[in-house]
């Protein structure tokens, strides 16, 4: 039993530090509420394979548009959905 609650851990930190890991960088670009999308420049993105560069991405939560607007430094993290690059979740940075 304790063997299997070690592993169990050592599964969750893996999962805990990958999910980490998956978080990029970004500067807010343009922020379009009409369409609900949102342009970053942004940094590495792991999990996408994808390299800095800025792009639009679709929101997940048209909401998170109001609280952000062009020249804000973020941190986010992106999934691609039904062949559409879609920021899954978004916080500022101080
Ligand atoms: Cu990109």
């Amino acid at each position: 039993m304790k063997r299997i609650t070690t592993l169990l851990a050592t599964t969750l930190i893996a999962f805990a530090a990958h999910a980490q890991a998956d978080r990029a960088e970004a500067e807010v670009r343009k922020v379009d509420k009409s369409a609900g999308k949102i342009t970053l420049k942004h940094g590495e993105i792991k999990n996408l394979d994808m390299p800095p560069m800025t792009m639009v991405f679709e929101v997940k939560d048209r909401a998170w548009l109001d609280k952000v607007k062009a020249g804000d430094k973020v941190t986010f993290t992106a999934a691609k959905e039904g062949g559409q690059y879609v920021v899954t979740s978004l916080q500022t940075q101080p």
